[in-house]
C-alpha cells in the first residue's frame, strides 16, 4: 500500500491581508494539497508577518515547526510561497536532526509533484521533468556544497569541493539539455500539425480557464468525448484536441482542452508548459471558462487573463463562458447584469454543463466569432 505522507502547511500572511482572504487562500492551498492524494494535513502554521530572509518563518516559529515535525512524525513541510532555494535548504538543515528524511517543499514543488502524478503524455512528463530539474538544481548544489565542505574540512582540500560542485552543475546542465532536445522534437511535430491546420483554413478553438472551472466538462459536451472530470485541481495536464462540427460554417473545427491555471503559478512553470499550451497560444478563438459559483470569481478571471497575456496568445477573440450557473446562489438577475456590463467585450455566455443549459447559445456565439472562416 502507498505510504500516506504526513505533512504540515506553513503559510506566512501579509500583515495587511484581511483575515477572510487569508482563510480563503489557505482553503485553496488545502484543496491543492488534497489533489495530491496520499497526503494527510496534520497541522497548519499560519503566521502574520513579513517572510524571513533565511528561513521564511521567524526563529520562534522554526522552533514550533521542529516540535511539530518531531512530535507528529511529519515527513513533508509545505511552504505556501515561492521561495529562494537557500530558504528551503536552510529549513531542511534545521529539521534534519529530527527527521533525516524530511522534505521541505515550496509552492512550485507542490504543483510539480501534483503535475507529475497526473501527467499522461511524454510531452507533459518531459516538461515537468525539466521544470523540476531547474527548480531543484540550486538546492542540490547547496546540499552538495555543504557535504563537500564538511568532507574536505582540512587546509588545502577546499578546492576539491568546488571542483565537485562544478562537475555536478555541468552534469545537471547536460541532463537538462538532453530533455530539452527531446521535448523540442515533440514540439516541432506539434507545430507542424498546427501549421497544417492553418494551411487548410481550419479554425482552432481552445478552452482555457482556472483549474476546476469545468473546462474538460465543456470539452466533453462539445466533442462527445469522455475525458476524466473530477472535483479536484489539475486533473487535466495534457493538451487534447477534439472536433466540433459547425453547421453555419459547414466545417469541422478543432477544439482543445488543456491544463488549468492557478494563482501564483510562477512564470518559469508557465514557460515550461509552452509546448502543451501551444494550441491555446495559436488558437483563433479562446473559450475562457469561469466558475460563476466561485466567491473569488473576479480574482480568478484576472489570474487567467494575466497568464494569457504572458503567453502572448494570438486569439482574435475571447468568449467568457460562465459555467456552473446551476450552482450559483444570490441575487441572480442583478449579478448577471453586472457581469454582462463588466465583461461586455468578451461576449459573456452563461451555461451549465451539468444541465446542458445555454450551450446552444454558446455554439451560436462560436459560429458568429468564426464566421470569417466560412
Ligand atoms: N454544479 C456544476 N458543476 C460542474 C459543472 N460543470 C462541471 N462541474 C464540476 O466541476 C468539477 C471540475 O470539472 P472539470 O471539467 O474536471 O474541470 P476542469 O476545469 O477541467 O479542471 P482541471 O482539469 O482540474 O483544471 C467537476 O466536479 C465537475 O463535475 C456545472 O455546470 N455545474
Ligand atoms: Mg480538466
Amino acid at each position: 500500500m502507498q505510504k500516506v505522507h504526513r505533512i504540515v502547511l506553513v503559510d506566512v500572511i501579509d500583515p495587511h491581508e484581511h483575515k477572510d482572504e487569508a482563510i480563503k487562500n489557505l482553503q485553496e492551498l488545502k484543496s491543492l494539497v488534497a489533489t495530491y492524494h496520499g497526503i494527510d494535513i496534520v497541522d497548519v502554521i499560519q503566521h502574520r508577518t513579513r517572510p524571513d530572509k533565511a528561513t521564511f518563518i521567524g526563529s520562534g516559529k522554526v522552533e514550533e515547526l521542529v516540535e511539530i515535525v518531531t512530535q507528529k512524525q511529519i515527513d513533508i513541510v509545505v511552504v505556501n510561497a515561492i521561495v529562494n532555494p537557500s530558504v528551503l535548504f536552510n529549513l531542511t538543515e534545521k529539521l534534519w536532526n529530527f527527521n533525516p528524511d524530511i522534505q521541505v517543499w515550496d509552492r512550485i514543488d507542490l504543483i510539480l509533484n501534483i503535475f507529475d502524478k497526473h501527467a499522461q503524455t511524454l510531452e507533459a512528463k518531459l516538461q515537468i521533468e525539466i521544470a523540476r530539474m531547474q527548480h531543484m538544481g540550486p538546492r542540490i548544489y547547496g546540499l552538495g556544497g555543504t557535504l563537500f565542505s564538511r568532507q574536505g574540512g582540512g587546509i588545502g582540500t577546499k578546492g576539491l569541493g568546488e571542483t565537485n560542485i562544478e562537475l555536478m552543475k555541468r552534469h545537471w546542465r547536460d541532463q537538462i539539455k538532453k530533455k530539452r532536445d527531446q521535448l523540442e522534437k515533440i514540439s516541432r511535430q506539434h507545430l507542424f500539425q498546427l501549421e497544417r491546420r492553418k494551411e487548410n483554413n481550419i479554425p482552432g478553438i481552445s478552452i482555457v480557464g482556472y483549474t476546476n472551472a469545468g473546462k474538460t466538462s465543456l470539452f466533453n459536451l462539445l466533442t462527445r468525448k469522455h475525458k476524466v472530470v473530477e472535483n479536484a485541481l489539475f486533473v487535466t495536464l495534457d493538451s487534447v484536441t477534439g472536433k466540433l462540427y459547425l453547421p453555419s460554417l459547414k466545417k469541422e473545427v478543432t477544439i482543445s482542452d488543456t491544463i488549468g491555471f492557478i494563482k501564483d503559478l510562477p512564470s518559469s512553470l508557465i514557460n515550461s508548459f509552452k509546448s502543451t499550451l501551444m494550441e491555446s497560444v495559436s488558437a483563433d478563438l479562446l473559450l475562457h471558462v469561469i466558475d460563476i459559483s466561485d466567491p473569488k470569481i473576479d480574482e480568478k478571471i484576472e489570474v487567467v487573463e494575466q497568464i494569457l497575456r504572458e503567453l502572448k496568445v494570438n486569439a482574435q477573440k475571447i468568449i467568457f463562458v460562465f459555467n456552473k450557473i446551476d450552482a450559483f446562489k444570490g441575487d441572480g438577475e442583478k449579478i448577471l447584469k453586472e457581469i454582462k456590463n463588466k465583461y461586455s467585450h468578451f461576449s459573456p455566455q452563461f451555461i451549465s454543463v451539468t444541465l446542458d443549459y445555454g450551450t446552444k447559445k454558446l455554439k451560436a456565439e462560436i459560429e458568429k466569432s468564426l464566421s470569417s472562416f466560412a
